[in-house]
């Protein structure tokens, strides 16, 4: 890794008030969670952004239930990993002193569904407890994960205003039937097993059908307003495993960049937001960023 841009990054972030990190599947690929666009993104042969949409959910409910019952079933194997931990860290107010003590706030904007930030996050507030590190130094502010793109957990009614978290997977029969059906997802596409809509996961207040708690392309992302006041005060953008096509949240960086923010880009391939980037880091994050936080 080039040490003038690590040194650099590592002196502009010193002295950054007010840091965002806007995060994307990249993030949670050393996890074993397929990425979307490079080659991570194809599900029994389908393109998992085609799935990601209200009208292919209207259409073909079943086929996006068994989607999200694989991603559902991806992410609760899966571990954080070395990038999810420093990030982290980086997020209770002591730890993120030593490496920014100008900083007043840092916000992860994340455009993962699958929890893994939120639980790294969790069980590092746990093992400060244990050690003894109490108070609000040693505590991530409530509201510094920002998921724009829902959670994977949650479950919500398609007809009245119900949702909850649901961690129990398959989460009805018929999806964990599907799933013996076809081992191997990648390339079974022909053989997707139709759940009639009654055997889908229903709401149970008014025994709607249910859908995945998720921001589909063309619905209200969650928290604008706030990111946007995060974005137009940001001084720092970290830019990590994202290939930055997906709005709003590629277009924050350039936001920042263009009140002369500092940009830096932790990226595996070439993102829409290289040229936007004061630094940039080409590798794996979960190493990158070990390096760059030791
Ligand atoms: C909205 C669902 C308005 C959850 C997802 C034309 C121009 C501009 C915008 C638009 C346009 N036409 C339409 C739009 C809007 C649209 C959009 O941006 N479309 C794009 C395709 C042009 N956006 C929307 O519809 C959004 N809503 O705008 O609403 C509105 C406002 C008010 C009121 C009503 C409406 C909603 C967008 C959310 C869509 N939902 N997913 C889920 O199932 O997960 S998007 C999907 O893509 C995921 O959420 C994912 O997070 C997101 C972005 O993908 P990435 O995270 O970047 O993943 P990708 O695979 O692409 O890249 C991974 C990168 O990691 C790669 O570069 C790779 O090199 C790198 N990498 C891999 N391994 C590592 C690594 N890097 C580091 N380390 C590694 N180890
Ligand atoms: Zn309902």
């Amino acid at each position: 890794m080039d040490i003038d841009t690590t040194t650099r990054f590592r002196e502009a972030f010193a002295t950054a008030k007010h840091i965002i990190i806007i995060a994307g599947a990249g993030l949670s690929a050393a996890s074993g969670i397929p990425t979307f666009r490079d080659g991570g993104g194809m599900w029994r042969s389908l393109d998992a952004t085609t799935l990601a949409t209200p009208e292919a959910f209207n259409e073909n409910p079943s086929l996006v239930w068994q989607f999200y019952h694989y991603r559902r079933q991806k992410a609760l194997q899966a571990q954080t990993n070395m990038a999810h931990k420093i990030l982290a860290r980086l997020a209770i107010p002591n730890l993120l002193k030593k490496v920014a003590p100008a900083a007043k706030s840092l916000h992860l904007i994340t455009q993962n569904v699958d929890r893994l930030s939120v639980g790294a996050v969790s069980d590092l507030d746990n093992e400060l407890a244990q050690q003894g590190l109490k108070g609000p130094g040693y505590r991530a502010r409530k509201g510094s994960i920002l998921q724009i793109h829902g959670k994977l957990f949650e479950v919500q009614c398609t007809k009245c205003d119900w949702r909850a978290e649901d961690f129990s997977s398959p989460l009805c029969p018929a999806l964990g039937e599907a799933e013996n059906d076809i081992r191997d997802y990648t390339d079974a596409g022909s053989n997707n097993r139709h759940i009639p809509v009654s055997q889908l996961p229903r709401c149970p207040e008014c025994q709607g059908l249910a859908r995945p708690g998720v921001v589909w392309f063309g619905e209200k992302p969650y928290h604008l307003d706030e990111i946007n006041s995060l974005v137009f005060k940001a001084d720092m953008c970290l830019v990590i495993g994202t290939s930055s096509t997906v709005y709003p949240a590629a277009g924050y960086a350039y936001r920042v960049q263009r009140r002369h923010g500092h940009v830096a880009v932790f990226n595996l391939d070439p993102s829409e937001k290289d040229e936007a980037a004061s630094s940039l880091f080409r590798g794996g994050c979960e190493e990158v960023l070990s390096q760059v936080f030791p």
